[in-house]
């Protein structure tokens, strides 16, 4: 048996570790999401900064789990930050994680935390899913299961936005300065969600309560982008390999990253832009170029690649067809797009492909064809109704779209089943329960799916057409006929 990491000073000299004293760091960060994904982006550019001021350790917090959190903890928050590409992989131990914490057990002890003065940051990456967002309103959903749970019960939160609004009520009760929520999910305008969802939710408990959140509460918006596998043992292995200690919090990630915030803080934030965070006044340029282009790009190589049989991404990549059907995606994805202030969106694009193309990344498309219901709209519903608005090309959408209804029919090529991972799966197999088996009966059920579809998308017939006949080519063949 090796160690078990949990001190830095113990590792090889190749390893890179915290240029500061973890001893030193105090808390000032409460993160809500302590995924793979957390953990190769804030955490990591936290942890570029914490010598410039040690009162930005962070909390991590699961809200649901406690297998990352106990991990964490056995590790004194220590993990290793795998970066890989094709001339190899570096291992960096991250220290910013000065404590992890799982709510269920103790959600008095996390209220506790959110009402604490030294919590200046309460951040965020907690999937789409976990919002509560009605995409047919923009604004909550009543009917989300947490959503409903909080409101019925809101001093004894369990989702997201229950847990904030609590947190900032007792702030308010306590006379003290709000904490910043800083969401760093895929959802366009994400702070601008946030806010929406945390007033209307206010509101609801107390309409005073409410004004003060809106007078004093900002809700910046970010852009975060780091491609990010799902940990497996290869990474547990590796990082055993190259450190020479067990890690069982370690993640595995590309070299790039990239971090843009809108700066609009209650009570200051880290240097983050000393480690390469732009601070903008206005995020959401950047934001739709990255949803619409990568995202978008990413969903549908997702869908087909993995009826293709392809079980990663980088495998869509050697697919020809699949390669310049992503292409051309991105092409009509960046003509929606206003010009986005000092990138060149050509460029942009091939450098994802350049991206997705990396061999040492091995991100399965099952992952990313995961939560469809949630992805869609941002990703390839509303770009497709913008490009037909301006009577512009939107075949690749309808493509995609053709290629989440096939996935969605929950069986593989050989017709085995597979689990259909999205919030929506019980409603979609009893839509798709009755109906027949042809790419009409299955694209009709799944446009009916209650707030998913813009009128706008299911009342153009040529469109419509369009994805019936690719989902048709899809259940033939499992390929788009060239
Ligand atoms: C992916 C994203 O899983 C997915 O849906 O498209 O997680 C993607 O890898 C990141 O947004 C990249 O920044």
């Amino acid at each position: 048996m090796t160690t078990r990491l949990q001190n830095p000073d113990g590792l090889p000299a190749s390893v890179t570790r915290p240029a500061y004293r973890r001893d030193a760091l105090t808390t000032g960060i409460l993160h809500l999401g302590p995924g793979a994904f957390f953990r190769a982006h804030l955490a990591v550019y936290t942890d570029d900064v914490l010598g410039k001021d040690t009162r930005w350790g962070i909390e991590a917090v699961s809200l649901r789990s406690t297998d990352v959190v106990d991990h964490l903890n056995e590790q004194n928050g220590l993990y290793n930050l795998l970066v890989r590409d094709t001339a190899g992989t570096t291992a960096r131990v991250i220290g910013s994680i000065v404590k992890a914490r799982a709510a269920v057990p103790d959600p008095a002890g996390l209220l506790a935390r959110l009402a604490d003065p030294a919590i200046r940051i309460v951040s965020l990456t907690v999937t789409e899913k976990a919002y509560g967002l009605d995409p047919r309103t923009g604004g909550l959903d009543l009917a989300h299961p947490d959503i409903a749970a909080d409101l019925a019960n809101p001093t004894k939160p369990r989702g997201v936005i229950g847990y904030i609004v609590a947190g900032l009520a007792a702030r308010r009760a306590l006379g003290l300065t709000p904490f910043t929520p800083l969401s760093c999910d895929n959802l366009p305008g994400n702070g601008a969600v946030l806010k929406r969802l945390t007033l209307e939710f206010a509101e609801r408990v107390d309409a005073s309560l409410r004004h003060w959140i809106e007078e004093t509460v900002p809700f910046p918006s970010t852009m975060v982008d780091r491609i990010t596998p799902a940990s497996t043992d290869e990474t547990y292995a590796d990082a055993e390999r190259l450190t020479g200690q067990t890690d069982l919090a370690a993640i595995e990630t590309e070299p790039f990253s990239q971090w843009v915030i809108e700066d609009h803080f209650a009570d200051g934030r880290p240097a983050w832009e000393a480690a390469g965070a732009v601070m903008v006044s206005d995020v959401s340029a950047y934001e739709k170029m990255k949803l619409r282009m990568l995202n978008g790009a990413h969903s549908l190589l997702a869908y087909l690649g993995f009826i293709a049989g392809h079980e990663f991404i980088r495998d869509t990549m050697q697919d020809a067809a699949l390669k310049s059907l992503a292409e051309r995606h991105m092409e009509a994805a960046a003509r929606t797009l206003d010009p986005v202030s000092g990138i060149d969106l050509g460029a942009y694009a091939s450098d994802l492909i350049a991206r997705f193309e990396n061999r040492a990344i091995a991100h399965r498309t099952y992952q990313i064809a995961m939560d469809g219901t949630q992805k869609l709209p941002q990703r390839l519903l509303q770009p497709a109704t913008e490009a037909l608005a301006r009577g512009e090309d939107a075949e690749t959408f309808a493509i995609a779209v053709a290629g989440w209804m096939r996935y969605a029919t929950g069986l593989d090529r050989d017709g085995k089943p597979y689990e259909l991972r999205d919030p929506r799966a019980a409603e979609i197999a009893e839509l798709l329960s009755g109906s027949e088996k042809d790419s009409g009966s299955i694209s009709r059920a799944l446009f009916s799916l209650p707030g998913l579809f813009p009128g706008a998308l299911t009342s153009n017939a040529a469109w419509t057409s369009r994805v019936e006949q690719a989902l048709a080519d899809l259940l033939r063949e499992n390929r788009i006929s060239a």
